[in-house]
């Protein structure tokens, strides 16, 4: 509050524009900024005009928060954790930002009272796709929940001017097209052109004796890029926190290079903007191994160099010494795309301050912790070395150093054991020669963790088998999480409002509270509301549904859904499978007894994955012909949900009632989907894989439709000698559904379209979806027929929720904090003191 000074003799006290709270203080802000940052009156503004001035309203009120967020990292002198990742999929911040300020009721009148909807104003935020999937996901529930849990902490990575493609239906096909996510303007980031660092690319090392004799190394490189960061305010949801997510930006370094220019070579001085700016232009968009991607390297090395700068800085401005790097920071590697920081803060300390190579090699270890997050052996990465010795000279030679000191320590535990050294080592010499980043990432970091249970379970027994042995003490589970902020009372405040009536709404900060519905879940009047809060989520998405796709579907179907990235290990085509198997039966007799069923995918496939495209095209094929037969009478419906995103998602997880977990058990390495959907009252069916183990665990065997082989009768039946053909021809339904797929019936008689898939699974079958068909099919009739109990199958339902509590990122960020990082919560005094 401040003195209205127009009105000095009367001393009335009025709300400050930019941080009073009132509906008529919201009113007035937001048409101020309508007004002096869009320059628009209300007559001519666009909804997007109102979004950016809405947008700037709730900024300003966050703006104070953050700066003292800041200020209190640098002057208390607490651990901070530092998050690197070169992916992030927040989401969009309005809504979240709203609700984290507990504004919501204001604002909404306020904007009423301009006569705009606040839904239509928080739909037209376009997310930053800065990410693939998963990982890029859980980035972001992890910054949410570091701020909710007050914890001092920096998010670092990339800004890509062009996130993830969006993903366009055409004939069944699909097809990509540039994310241009900040072209309307993005009112949350704030550009800092003062604070720039250097990053070195190229170019070779020359190593002399300085002044004192020592032993230097210069790196002359080839070229330098310029990095800006873009910070943008994570709020904590009813906290003061306000932490910073800073993505840099590549830029040249002067705007022209003078001699070509003044030589009349005006495109060649523009030519280094270009290639300079071209490091941050676009988010790798391959599930694919990415080795040989110069620039991908290129853009991994930009956003560590600045970030671990930055934090070499601040640590030289705020501490004394060097000596307690590692007390002060605590950097996190999601998984191996950062992990080329190991070798950058040793040559930032080695080569920089000048700090001998053990005690340099002591603090790295001690700051940097690393996170696994596949054990597919194509997914691990790894780099021509050529290719990385071009790109960063001095930072080959630093790998080799800690390689020759970390094979001499194998070399002395294990003698004798070549195998054992040239697994180990850092650099691939078995053929073509690479750097093996995950392996870099074991022996540079002090903690090691996977993402599930039997994640780490099996990273341990396979791909780091070896520094397991040698380092048990670093391995670690830190089982993933989710935000239920965002996929809760965001998404679905249905939901939300309902169990705050019963059992007030501490869940929103202690997930495990949840458990005082269980007492409800038989309780007739809480089932009845429980299923009309379902049907208004099922409502919603039918609606959005129809607009996406131009499909009607019931609403009292059972909503059967699978929303991820299309992969094969994921399959996606065993639900195809069931589809078809389903429809099989009701042409051959139209009467049979069959739950009505509406199935939805949503996914992306990557651009240059020929395999995950096709089975985008076999949903698309089997949609057009089930939809319209009139045998089926509208008993089932196949529906595709284009260009999935946080935002749909948010749309999808509350108006699901089947929840599809169905990877080969032992390739998904955790999951976070899974746990979206349990928390907002879906069922899952499920294999034995990931989280979906922990999850099973929790709400209850009883709860869980589980199905399909464990990872160890996976291995096995590998090792034996899976014969799919045979699976084929001794199941009927299984050859009936291949067979309808194979001759062409789908898409319009072509028998070759699919032939590929066929042959895959006829063939190969990798991923055993023939091993786990019959299973699969008995639990999907299983689950039809519990269905139509709707009594049982809300207090199932309930009983999911319930029981979700563990899945909470809060609950895995308190684990990376207590067992990791060794760092505390600091309250923020908004007051200064
Ligand atoms: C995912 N990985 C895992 N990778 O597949 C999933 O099981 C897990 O729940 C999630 O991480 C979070 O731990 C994932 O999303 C990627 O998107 C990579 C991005 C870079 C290229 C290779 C894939």
């Amino acid at each position: 509050m401040k003195k209205d000074s127009s009105r000095c003799e009367s001393t009335v006290l009025v709300e400050d524009d930019r941080t009073g709270t009132s509906i008529e203080t919201l009113h007035r802000a937001i048409l101020d900024n309508l007004f002096y940052i869009q320059a628009k009156f209300p007559e001519v503004a666009t909804q997007n005009d109102y979004y950016l001035a809405l947008a700037r309203t709730i900024r300003d009120r966050i703006v104070h928060r953050w700066i003292r967020s800041l200020e209190t990292i640098i002057s208390s002198k607490v651990k901070i954790v530092c998050y690197l990742s070169a992916e992030y999929l927040p989401g969009p911040h309005l809504a979240n930002h709203i609700i984290n300020l507990d504004l919501y009721t204001p604002v909404h009148r306020a904007i009423e009272a301009i006569g705009q909807d606040l839904e239509a104003l928080i739909e037209q935020e376009e997310e930053p796709g800065l990410g693939n999937g998963g990982l890029g996901r859980l980035a972001a529930c992890y910054m949410d929940s570091l701020a909710t849990m007050e914890i001092p902490s920096l998010g670092f990575g990339i800004r890509y001017e062009h996130g993830i493609f969006h993903q366009e239906i055409r004939n069944g096909e699909q097809v990509e097209t540039t994310d241009n996510w900040l072209h309307l303007g993005n009112p949350w980031e704030i550009r800092r052109p003062e604070v720039q660092f250097y990053v070195k690319l190229g170019g070779h090392t020359e190593h002399y004796h300085d002044s004192d004799g020592r032993l230097r190394v210069r790196w002359i490189p080839h070229r330098i890029v310029k990095g800006v960061p873009y910070d943008t305010p994570i709020s904590g949801y009813k906290v003061n926190t306000c932490n910073t997510l800073r993505l840099w930006k590549a830029e040249a370094c002067e705007g022209f290079d003078f001699t070509a220019f003044n030589k009349g070579d005006y495109y060649g001085a523009v030519d280094e903007k270009v290639a300079s700016e071209n490091l941050t232009k676009v988010l790798y968009p391959n599930d694919e191994p990415v080795a040989g991607k110069r620039l991908r390297l290129e853009q991994q090395y930009f956003f560590v160099s600045c970030s671990l700068q930055n934090i070499v800085y601040l640590h030289s401005r705020f501490s004394a010494s060097f000596d307690n790097f590692h007390d002060v920071w605590a950097v996190q590697l999601n998984d191996t795309h950062p992990a080329v920081a190991i070798p950058e803060l040793m040559r930032l300390l080695v080569d920089e301050q000048l700090m001998e190579w053990e005690k340099a090699w002591n603090i790295v270890q001690k700051t940097m912790a690393y996170t696994n997050h596949t054990l597919l052996p194509e997914a691990l990465e790894k780099w021509p070395l050529q290719l990385f010795a071009d790109v960063l000279p001095r930072h080959i030679e630093i790998i080799y150093e800690i390689n020759q000191r970390f094979l001499d320590q194998v070399g002395l535990r294990y003698p004798g054991d070549d195998g054992r050294l040239s697994r180990m080592s850092l650099i691939d010499e078995t053929g073509d020669k690479y750097v093996r980043m995950a392996n870099l990432a074991c022996v540079g970091s002090h903690a090691v963790n996977g993402v599930a249970e039997l994640h780490t379970e099996l990273l341990k027994q396979t791909v780091l088998r070896d520094f397991y042995e040698m380092t048990p003490e670093k391995f670690n589970n830190k089982t993933n999480g989710v935000t239920p902020r965002r996929f809760m009372v965001l998404s679905n405040p249905g939901l939300s409002d309902l169990i705050t009536e019963r059992i007030g709404d501490a869940w929103i900060k202690d997930l495990s509270a949840l458990r005082g519905i269980e007492a409800f879940a038989d309780d007739a009047k809480f089932q009845e509301e429980w299923r009309r809060v379902k049907r208004l989520a099922k409502q919603r998405l039918a609606d959005l549904i129809l607009e996406k796709t131009g499909i009607r579907v019931n609403v009292d179907s059972l909503f059967d859904i699978q929303v991820k990235r299309i992969h094969e290990y994921k399959r996606q085509h065993l639900m195809v499978l069931h589809i078809v198997t389903l429809y099989n039966r009701l042409k051959k007799n139209p009467e049979a007894e069959i739950t009505p069923r509406t199935f939805i995918f949503g996914g992306k496939a990557a651009p240059g994955y020929f395999m995950a495209k096709l089975i985008i095209r076999l949903i698309h094929a089997v949609a057009d012909v089930v939809n319209q037969d009139p045998d089926v009478r509208d008993r089932l419906k196949v529906v595709f949900l284009p260009d999935f995103s946080v935002k749909i998602g948010q749309r999808v997880y509350p108006g699901a009632d089947l929840s599809e977990q169905i990877s080969t058990a032992g390739k998904e390495a955790s999951g976070t989907g899974n746990m979206k959907f349990s928390m907002n009252g879906a069922l899952t069916v499920g294999t034995l894989d990931g989280a979906n183990i922990e999850i099973r665990e929790e709400v209850g065997a009883e709860n869980f439709f589980h199905f399909g082989l464990t990872a160890e009768q996976v291995t096995e039946l590998k090792a034996s000698g899976y014969n799919p053909m045979e699976r084929y021809q001794s199941n009927l339904q299984l050859k009936e559904a291949v067979d309808r797929i194979a001759s062409g019936f789908f898409s319009q008689g072509n028998n070759t379209l699919f032939k590929p898939l066929v042959d895959r699974l006829l063939y190969h079958d990798e991923y055993l979806l023939f091993a786990d068909y019959p299973s699969y099919m008995g639990c999907q009739d299983r689950i039809g027929q519990t269905y139509e109990n709707q009594k049982v199958w809300t207090r199932m339902s309930i009983l999911n929720v319930a029981r979700m509590g563990k899945f909470s990122s809060d609950r895995s960020i308190m684990e990376y904090c207590n067992e990791i990082w060794n760092v505390k919560a600091i309250p923020i005094n908004l007051d200064g003191s």
